[in-house]
């Protein structure tokens, strides 16, 4: 039996290269996620938003030494503190974190969070590596570097607010991977991170995938932190994402593969990021993500 389920919004743009995507908490709540996860049997309260000043308000002093090359670094700092201790508060009363971005880079804050009094392992469902630094990041933009930020990785190394999860590579599988920046592929083939490309998937099928992801996950760990970047998808099921590509898993491989994640009952916290309504067709992308959260906690059809 699922948890019940908190829902607490990041509605963050500062890591996207495109507006709009601060509106997706807004979005996924308004394609029923409270009513479809009851559905599925869970009990679900929504906490409402963390704070997140608009861009526009942003003070332009007092840059931070990396800021130059990862934009809005210091604002990202912010919202994943406060989203870090959010999350661990609703985990400290045995409940389910969901959050909803906003931008991939609030999974600093999601997975520092969820793993403030445990050992966790994360599971990264999503086109891209997210494993650029600000030293090797072609555009800058922080969502396309939350995972090397909660590692640790080559600049990243020391910079205590991002890396305090203490997340091992050991325990972190990338599913799903088409897009890498030649720094960050370099990177991945370095770590002792798990990734498996499309190519993966299409060899060897998505439940095979995912149950290995899981088993590196759940090595020696009290629990995983499901990151979903809706970019995972291919864009014709998914259009409203920033920065789609082509030849992503289906509509019933994102379904079977979160199935996975629910049956292996090792699910601590999820997020669904990178939703973004100025793109989206008829809120299409965001009541997708409510449909593969309510299958992530356990959503059967009989
Ligand atoms: N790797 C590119 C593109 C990107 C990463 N994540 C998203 N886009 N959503 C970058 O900007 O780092
Ligand atoms: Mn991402
Ligand atoms: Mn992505």
């Amino acid at each position: 039996m699922t948890r019940p389920t908190r829902i607490i919004g990041a509605p963050i743009d500062y890591g996207a290269n495109r507006r709009g995507v601060d509106m997706g908490p807004s979005a996924i709540r308004y394609g029923g996620l409270a009513a479809k996860l009851e559905g599925a049997g869970v009990s679900v309260v929504d906490d409402g938003d963390v704070r997140a000043p608009r861009a526009e308000e942003r003070d332009p002093e007092a840059e931070m030494p990396t800021e130059g090359r990862a934009k809005f670094l210091r604002e990202t700092k912010a919202v994943c503190t406060s989203l870090a201790d959010r999350v661990a508060e609703t985990l400290s009363s045995d409940e389910l974190p969901l959050v909803l971005g906003g931008d991939h880079s609030i999974a600093i804050g999601s997975v520092t969070g969820s793993a403030r009094d445990a050992d966790i392992g994360a599971v990264w469902f999503d086109a891209h590596g997210d494993f650029n630094t600000p030293a090797t990041s072609p555009s800058g933009n922080v969502h396309g570097m939350p995972l090397a930020a909660l590692l640790g990785v080559g600049d990243f190394a020391g910079v205590e607010w991002a890396n305090a999860a203490g997340l091992r590579e050991e325990n972190v599988a990338i599913v799903g991977l088409r897009s890498l920046d030649a720094a960050e592929r370099a990177a991945i083939r370095d770590s002792d991170v798990t990734a498996f490309t499309m190519s993966d998937i299409d060899e060897e099928g998505i439940t095979a995938v995912v149950e290995e992801a899981l088993d590196v996950a759940t090595a020696g760990t009290d629990g995983i932190h499901v990151s979903l970047d809706l970019d995972w998808l291919d864009p014709r099921e998914a259009p409203g994402v920033g920065t789609p590509v082509r030849g992503g898993v289906t509509y019933r491989e994102a379904h079977s593969a979160l199935e996975t994640v629910a049956e292996s009952g090792s699910l601590r916290s999820l997020e669904l990021v990178e939703v973004n309504p100025i793109l989206d067709e008829q809120n299409e992308t965001a009541s997708l993500a409510t449909e593969l959260a309510a299958s992530a906690l356990g959503q059967r059809i009989l």
